[in-house]
């Protein structure tokens, strides 16, 4: 009997136990989503302006009739006062300021910028649009600049703006040591500095090439900048891509600690096309040596300036070879909605040995187009279907509407 009373005893005391952790689990549990809650509701994000600090940047550029030089800058003060920047226009002087082509280059690409230039001139012979060049003194040579005019044809303004690369070694601790100095400049120039030359303010949009870009197909082709600006589209691209992992290292971790300063979560748009089945980055990008942007998207848009200044403190450009296509697609589908950037589809492009033609120009049509700029038998070259890479299977390559 007595062991039996003891034995209830026991068992009530057991039960009890059992019953006071789970209202411990409990409470844990809910003061943790309070607290997660309030932590959240409590979220002060931090004003983007305030992030932007001018670095001291000591690159620089020329202005092509004065040929004064000044210290670029990349805050929102407006560029050294310049009442409006004039340019030393070759063929003819634009007639709209809707929108201008830019590359940057060097001398060694020449050949190819021809067929870069030629590519334009024979595809938007309906529309010329103004051409400018970028580089660092190695095309100022006036014969060199007439025989670029002449490739456009006389109907398209050309205009050349001398810039220089800092040269201190302050940004120089490398990682990848097998790509030049210059190389890590070029991807600054693209993610950071472009939008802020005194040249973009003329403009309202932009369209990056490289000089080994050509567009092409059998016809010329409807204006770009016309189309972005009766669909009030903000930014516009071709193909996509995946950028190597190791040329990526900690941008991810960067942009999720951007995302938290500013109390924002990671959008719909960059889940569907950036984070894989296991949720981690998938480092797919726009392929961005193609690209069609409003020029104040990267240059006034406070959340956007904020994100390229943080990447820009961070170093990342020069330290891990990070480039301006994963940096600009990070932040360009987490705050651009999906109907204001499009994929153009209605041309071919081919970049460096890749290529993809025009939405529906397929099989022996589309070898057909490409054939006169598979110039060397000694290289692969490679048909982006549907100007998606590695394939279809680029989440990122058909989430945003396409202009066929
Ligand atoms: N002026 C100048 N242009 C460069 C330099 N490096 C690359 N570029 C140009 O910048 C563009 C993009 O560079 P590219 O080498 O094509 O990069 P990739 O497309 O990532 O291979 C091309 O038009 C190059 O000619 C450089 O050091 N100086
Ligand atoms: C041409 O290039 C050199 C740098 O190589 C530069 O110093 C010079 O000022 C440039 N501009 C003109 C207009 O000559
Ligand atoms: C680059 O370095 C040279 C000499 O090392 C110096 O004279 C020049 O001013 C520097 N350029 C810039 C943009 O700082
Ligand atoms: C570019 O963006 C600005 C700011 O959002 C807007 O006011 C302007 O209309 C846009 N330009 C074009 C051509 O779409
Ligand atoms: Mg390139």
């Amino acid at each position: 009997m007595f062991r039996r009373v003891h034995h209830k005893t026991g068992k009530r005391y057991r039960s009890s136990c059992i019953f006071s952790c789970f209202i411990i689990a409990c409470s844990t549990i809910i003061i943790q989503l309070t607290f997660e809650h309030v932590k959240y509701l409590k979220c002060v994000p931090i004003n983007p302006d305030d992030e932007i600090i001018d670095r001291q940047n000591d690159w620089k550029y020329q202005n092509s009739i004065t040929g004064t030089w000044y210290r670029w800058k990349t805050t929102d003060e407006k560029q050294n006062d310049h009442i409006e920047w004039r340019v030393n226009w070759l063929n003819v002087a634009p007639t709209s300021y809707l929108g201008v082509i830019v590359y940057l280059t060097t001398r060694d690409e020449l050949n190819s910028l021809h067929t870069s230039l030629a590519q334009l001139s024979h595809l938007l012979s309906n529309n010329p649009r103004p051409v400018v060049i970028f580089h660092e003194g190695d095309l100022n040579d006036t014969y060199i600049q007439k025989s670029l005019a002449k490739t456009l044809g006389d109907r398209t303004p050309l205009g050349f703006e001398c810039i220089q690369f800092s040269n201190s070694s302050h940004q120089t601790r490398f990682i990848h040591r097998r790509w030049s100095h210059k190389y890590f400049h070029m991807c600054r120039f693209f993610t950071i500095m472009l939008p802020n030359h005194p040249l973009l303010t003329l403009f309202s949009l932009y369209w990056r090439l490289d000089s080994h870009s050509y567009i092409f197909g059998s016809k010329p082709i409807e204006d770009p900048f016309e189309i972005m600006q009766e669909r009030q589209i903000q930014y516009a691209f071709i193909m996509v891509n995946e950028e190597a992992d190791h040329y990526a290292t900690g941008l991810f971790e960067l942009f999720n600690e951007f995302l938290n300063e500013h109390c924002l979560k990671l959008s719909p748009s960059v889940r569907q096309t950036q984070i894989t089945w296991f949720g981690r980055y998938s480092l797919a990008m726009f392929f961005t040596n193609f690209a069609l942007a409003n020029v104040s998207l990267f240059r006034d848009h406070s959340l956007i300036r904020a994100w390229l200044h943080m990447v820009d403190r961070n170093g990342g450009i020069y330290r891990e070879r990070w480039g301006d296509a994963p940096i600009h697609t990070l932040i360009l589908t987490q705050l651009i909605s999906r109907n204001h950037i499009v994929r153009l589809r209605y041309f071919g492009y081919m970049h460096r040995q890749e290529y993809t033609c025009a939405s529906g120009v397929q099989g022996d049509l589309c070898k057909k187009q490409v054939q006169p700029f598979l110039k060397n038998a000694a290289l692969r070259y490679y048909h982006y279907q549907d100007g998606c890479f590695p394939s279809n299977q680029n989440l990122l390559c058909h989430y945003y509407p396409e202009i066929t």
